[in-house]
């Protein structure tokens, strides 16, 4: 008989409760409490969605999904656990929890598409760092037909709609791809993260037959550092003769602040302002076919072992 392999799925964890959010953003920001300032914009940010992130609910929905998925492709290869960046539990608890099932070899998979030594290089670090069994990561899926079909499938449909209710041809929406921003020290280092998105983009431009697209960075960072830009908004300004656009959150895969707030509020409104309708496509979330597809990602993986 096969032995078990494990599946660790990594996420990137958010605050359970108002009280939390201190908590949670000292641990993003590596153990430096926040400011009372820039904690008081993060909980009224929270506050703006309604208190707090759908994203644990997401990612819990995602790992069942997954588990699901895996379990009809191999009955009984996959042992599933999760472990999250910055919320328990933490990515130590889910190797804990793999490594107390006696599995010998894990995979390891982050909920995100495109890698940067700054993002999925995180994970994999920790997860090593405590890992006492064969670990083989993947690093990242950002070409895999299914989840491009996905994007395409959204993209058109939420285009066609926004041109409806803009009263413009289809063809006349700006388009942007984006990702949340890293700081703009990745590229000297060579950092495939932003070519990545590209290729995501470019994947999906042509299975839906785009022209008229771009990429765009979200959610930079309140630090003093350079980030990747030009920013969304920044785009926003620069539009002449635009009503319509739409926004494929490409880098990201479920509902969650950076998508709630920094797009359906803030970008909505600043694009209202300049005359625009700005709206964006869905998130995968638990989508059967995007689990179906990621499952597969791992079991590809798996089959190797
Ligand atoms: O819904 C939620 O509660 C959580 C949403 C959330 C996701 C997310 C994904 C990514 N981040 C990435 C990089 C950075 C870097 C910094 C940073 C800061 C924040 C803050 C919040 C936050 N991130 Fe995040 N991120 C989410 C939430 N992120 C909140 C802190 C306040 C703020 O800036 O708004 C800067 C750290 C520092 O200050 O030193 C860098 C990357 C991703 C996508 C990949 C992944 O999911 O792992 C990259 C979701």
């Amino acid at each position: 008989q096969r032995k078990q392999i494990g599946v660790l799925v990594m996420a990137y964890g958010t605050a359970s409760s108002p009280e939390h959010i201190e908590a949670y953003y000292t641990h993003i920001r590596h153990g430096r409490p926040p400011t009372p300032e820039l904690l008081a914009d993060l909980q009224r940010r929270y506050a703006a969605i309604g208190g707090i992130s759908p994203l644990f609910e997401r990612t819990q929905a995602q790992v069942a999904g997954l588990s699901a998925a895996l379990e009809r492709l191999a009955p009984g290869r996959y042992r599933v656990a999760l472990g999250m960046k910055h919320a328990p539990p933490f990515l130590e608890d889910g190797v804990a929890e793999l490594a107390a099932s006696g599995v010998q070899q894990v995979i390891g998979l982050v909920l995100a598409p495109h890698y940067s030594a700054l993002s999925i290089g995180e994970y994999e670090e920790r997860v090593r760092a405590a890992a006492p069994f064969e670990f083989t990561m993947i690093h990242q899926w950002h070409l895999a037909p299914g989840y491009v079909r996905f994007l395409a499938d959204e993209v058109l449909s939420q285009r066609a709609q926004l041109a409806s209710e803009a009263g413009i041809e289809p063809e006349a929406v700006e388009i942007f791809f984006t990702a949340h921003s890293l700081p703009a020290r990745v590229r000297a280092m060579g950092d495939p993260y932003e070519q990545q998105l590209r290729e995501t983009a470019e994947a999906v431009a042509q299975v839906a037959g785009l022209k008229r697209w771009s990429l765009a960075w979200q959610s930079a960072g309140r630090t003093s550092e350079a980030w990747l830009g030009p920013d969304l908004l920044q785009r926003l300004d620069e539009l002449k003769g635009v009503r319509g656009v739409l926004v494929c959150p490409a880098g990201f895969v479920s509902d969650h602040l950076e998508v709630l707030y920094d797009l359906d509020i803030e970008a909505k409104a600043y694009a209202e302002e300049r005359g625009m309708l700005l709206r964006r496509t869905r998130m995968p979330n638990d989508d059967p076919a995007f689990l179906e597809m990621l499952a597969e990602v791992v079991h590809e993986q798996g089959g190797t072992l």
